[in-house]
């Protein structure tokens, strides 16, 4: 059996349940090396260097992006692939016929033939990592054992990795178990596996974000969610942002969208020259943990430390901070080149590209030259806006909770929820045309409540009442609203400017939670009464705003009647309350 090549001082004693989970792993995947890593800059460097060596990762032009690094993965493992991700919870029931199950035996075995051997030849990497900030009583502890070295990289920059996770880990005992091989890529023999109740992860075939950073979309939130629901808190995938008003106060908001909607540039806005005063700071981008605090209000810390985000469309119009934090210390996957070895992707104002994303000679006929899903990776500490209260073991404590998709149609630009329990059908209602995010068709509209539709780690209908009994324990809730920042008049146009431009949907989101706004009554929701969204010194016209703030009465009826038939779909674990809210909504329909 293959030897221990490093232990950093004894890293691997630090921790006993964690060295004989690893010993067992390690016979049976059978690397040639065994590395446990301490999370050190020189670690990272080192690292770095054997992957350029190996040619599997690429130097940018180190002059405009000192730092940055440009990986190409497999052309077939670009995206999560949904139907390969199953939760393995030991009734079908529990899962919900909002994901894929799998009986945990049968899981095992199946995976267990998928690992045996499959290091050899390769160094396993032990990963210790902490969820949250190291010392917050609300993060979480895992172990990924990885045999990828580009997985090792994102996870430094996405976790806090290393020793001090590991030394958290030997003091609080559980910690959550990811095992991840690249195996050999065939999208046959790739499978994403969770085992809530054991608290464990398996992912085999693929080296792609959410399939292999087993920290972010595996732990933080479909274990994490199941953990929750147990523990009485919420697991979401949701931005937080603090936003202070010129009068110099700062509320934060949290805000789930689906994938690659714009939750990245509504984290790090811009405030637009015509609201001046106006200063956002961003604590997370993709994943909130939310806890009821000890005054009766909702807490959220960010798991993360980094972002991994979708790099077409970035430029310093679009994301002026995104743009300026990528151009150090990044790691570029799957963008286009320039003649000057700089990143290029769609959306970039700078240079031409030269080959595309699959280092072919760029041609427009074969596509763009950054794929679709190209991402960067980089520290959080990088954004202009970084907020410091994401290192706040307290987290920050929540005014409103958003939600919202990508809707060409029907969605208004925003409405708020008449209550906490129509905020949670409100959230429930959530649909989105799907993006490049995940493998699969792109622009179709589906449902994906709470945007959690691929990320939820059980029945949704069980989900929906956990979210009820939070909201019934909190003294002081926060305010629930909804936006559509995508939709499009019959032209094809859209109807909102949006980016930095949303900052006027959020001011008035943050005065009707302060109080200080009027709304009017729908019977969707509460809109702004007319002249309270401050328009001023936006191109839009009246009828855009017409558009843009109707409620047409047949096409929600529509909407409602489809959205009650797919409740019905989670049968006896739907909550009653959710039956009364959408009838309360549809008789306030009918009688409009
Ligand atoms: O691939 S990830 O799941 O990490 C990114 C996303 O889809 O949100
Ligand atoms: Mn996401």
């Amino acid at each position: 059996m293959a030897t221990a090549l490093h232990t950093f001082a004894g890293l691997s004693e630090v921790s006993n349940n964690v060295a004989d989970w690893v010993a067992g792993v390690q016979q049976l995947t059978q690397p040639d090396r065994v590395y446990w890593c301490d999370g050190s800059a020189a670690e990272e460097q080192r690292l770095r260097g054997e992957l350029l060596a190996r040619g599997e990762l690429r130097e940018l032009n180190q002059k405009s992006f000192p730092g940055c690094c440009l990986y190409r993965s497999n052309p077939s493992d670009v995206a999560r692939v949904e139907h390969l991700t199953y939760i393995c919870s030991r009734s079908k029931d529990a899962a919900g016929p909002n994901n894929n199950w799998m009986d945990p035996a049968a899981a095992r075995a199946k995976m267990r033939e998928l690992f045996r051997g499959s290091m050899r030849g390769r160094t396993m990497y032990v990963l210790p990592y902490c969820m949250g900030p190291l010392d917050s009583p609300y993060a979480r502890c895992g172990v990924e054992i990885t045999d990828s070295a580009y997985v090792v990289l994102n996870m430094a920059i996405m976790t806090r990795m290393g020793r001090a996770a590991l030394e958290r880990i030997a003091t609080e005992g559980g910690f959550v178990r990811g095992l991840h091989s690249i195996g050999d890529l065939d999208p046959a023999r790739r499978f994403i596996m969770h085992y809530p109740e054991e608290l464990s992860i398996e992912s085999f075939g693929s080296g792609y974000g959410g399939n292999a950073l087993l920290g972010k979309k595996c732990h933080a939130l479909r274990i994490a969610s199941w953990q929750a629901r147990d523990e009485g808190w919420l697991a979401e995938h949701m931005l937080i942002v603090g936003l202070q008003n010129p009068r110099g106060e700062t509320h934060y908001v949290a805000a789930a969208f689906p994938s690659a909607c714009g939750k990245t540039n509504l984290a790090m806005l811009i405030p637009p020259a015509s609201l001046p005063g106006w200063k956002v700071f961003t604590i997370g981008d993709d994943i909130a943990w939310l806890q009821p605090g000890p005054d009766g209000r909702l807490w959220a810390i960010n798991p993360e430390s980094g972002y991994f985000g979708v790099v077409p469309g970035t430029n310093a119009s679009t994301n002026r901070n995104a743009d300026q934090m990528i151009r150090r210390d990044t790691l570029f996957t799957n963008v286009g080149l320039t003649a000057d070895n700089e990143p290029w992707w769609e959306g970039r104002t700078e240079g031409r590209p030269l080959t595309d994303w699959l280092g072919r000679p760029y041609n427009p006929d074969n596509g763009p030259a950054a794929h679709p899903n190209s991402r960067f990776t980089v520290a959080a500490s990088q954004n202009p806006a970084y907020g410091r209260e994401a290192e706040d073991p307290r987290g920050v404590p929540i005014s409103a909770l958003i939600f919202g998709g990508r809707r060409r149609e029907l969605a208004p630009l925003v409405y708020e929820a008449r209550s906490w329990q129509h905020g949670v059908l409100v959230g429930a209602s959530v649909a989105s045309e799907t993006t490049a995010a995940a493998a699969g068709q792109v622009g179709v509209v589906r449902r994906d409540p709470m945007a959690m539709k691929p990320f939820a780690g059980y029945n949704f209908g069980d989900y929906w009442a956990h979210w009820l009994a939070v909201g019934a324990a909190l003294k002081n809730p926060p305010r629930i609203f909804h936006v559509n920042w995508f939709r499009q008049n019959a032209a094809g146009k859209f109807l909102w400017p949006g980016f930095g431009e949303n900052l006027r949907v959020l001011a008035w989101i943050l005065d009707r939670c302060a109080g200080s706004a009027g709304a009017v009554e729908t019977p969707i929701g509460n809109m702004p009464l007319t002249g309270e969204l401050n328009t001023a010194g936006l191109d839009i016209s009246p009828e855009a705003l017409t558009e843009l703030t109707a409620v047409p009465n047949a096409a929600w009826r529509k909407e409602i009647a489809s959205f009650r038939q797919y409740l019905l779909e989670f049968g006896s674990h739907l909550p009653d309350a959710m039956l009364a809210e959408i009838d309360e909504v549809a008789r306030r329909l009918a009688a409009a």
